[in-house]
């Protein structure tokens, strides 16, 4: 019997940049894995679901790609090299730190009539665009960021696909950080309006459960990786049954539980073990700790204690 996860790629195909995102993915991680360094694959924003084919409309999932990309430096910054997978649009890596009105207002212009203007950095934030500026192009000296974008959750899985089968040689070096928000539900392709659906009344939309793709992906594509993946929730009574639920289902190493209002200050790692809670105070948080440092120290540690579990046995 084919498998909902099977039927789903066989009824959508795959994005027509794939193939070339494959040959990139599969060149990242052989160099990587002769080098035996240890890679990531972040994946951070949120899915679409599109309403038509001819998309106006669609249905969106709540992420602003904080977690994803704030953690993909601190991945580097403890040696790993990572696939950055995201949202089009949503935060990035390093220049996750100069977005929008900040960026413009680092910037300071001399003005001479007759002369070329000459734009440069303020002082004052000389040393923050020096620190993050080194960090950036030490990442992309060393080849150590590999970043690919999507935007429908068609995409989404695909991409997943095509990085898992490229990480899958990396066996016990690889880990799969999924912190994208991913959408449950959809609309199949052959049951999509071709056109922006009329206004003319209420329309009837059915959705449908998107088949759960962290099953194929722990026991089929990656199944000796170190798999780490998240969970939203918005009732704090469900958080903890529902994060178990998900590890006694899918058989993976971790859960990160998280609350919406709390995301930025508290988590609560969940391992067929134990949960305990990692968080910053007020204090930590006002200055501008991240608790994604916390979260990425602690992932290290475990990674490291499970390499080593798969080197002795
Ligand atoms: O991107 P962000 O920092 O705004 O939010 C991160 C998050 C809450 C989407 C992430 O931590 C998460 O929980 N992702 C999984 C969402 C889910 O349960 O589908």
């Amino acid at each position: 019997m084919v498998s909902a996860w099977e039927d789903f790629y066989a009824m959508h195909p795959p994005p027509q940049d794939l193939v070339q995102n494959e040959s990139a993915l599969k060149e990242f991680t052989k160099k990587h894995l002769d080098k035996g360094n240890k890679v990531v694959l972040v994946t951070s924003g949120g899915t679409t679901v599109p309403l038509e084919h001819n998309t106006v409309r669609f249905v969106d999932n709540f992420s602003a790609g904080t977690r994803g990309s704030v953690s993909a430096e601190y991945f580097l910054e403890h040696g790993y090299a990572v696939i950055f997978m995201y949202r089009v649009k949503s935060l990035e890596p390093f220049s996750r730190h100069f977005i929008g009105q900040k960026f413009l207002d680092l910037l300071q212009i001399s003005d001479n009539s007759n002369e070329t203007p000459v734009i440069t950095v303020s002082p004052e934030y000389t040393q923050k665009v020096a620190i993050v500026l080194r960090k950036y192009k030490e990442a992309l000296d060393q080849k150590k960021l590999l970043q690919f974008t999507f935007t429908t959750l068609f995409e989404y899985l695909w991409l997943l696909r095509s990085a898992c089968q490229a990480l899958a040689p990396l066996e016990s070096r690889a880990i799969l950080y999924l912190a994208a928000a991913v959408s449950d539900f959809y609309i199949p392709s052959n049951e999509m309006s071709v056109h922006k659906i009329h206004s003319t009344g209420p329309p009837t939309i059915s959705l449908q459960l998107v088949p759960k793709i962290l099953a194929p992906l722990v026991s089929l594509w990656v199944p000796k990786a170190f798999v780490v993946s998240f969970k939203l929730e918005t009732d704090e009574s469900l958080l903890i049954s529902k994060a178990r639920t998900a590890l006694n289902k899918y058989h993976h190493n971790l859960v990160i539980a998280n609350m919406l209002q709390t995301r930025k200050q508290q988590v609560i790692i969940v391992s067929k073990e134990t949960d305990y809670i990692l968080s910053l105070t007020n204090e930590q948080l006002n200055i501008g700790d991240e608790i994604e440092q916390l979260i990425v120290s602690d992932i290290v540690e475990k990674h490291t204690k499970f390499i080593w579990s798969k080197e002795v046995n």
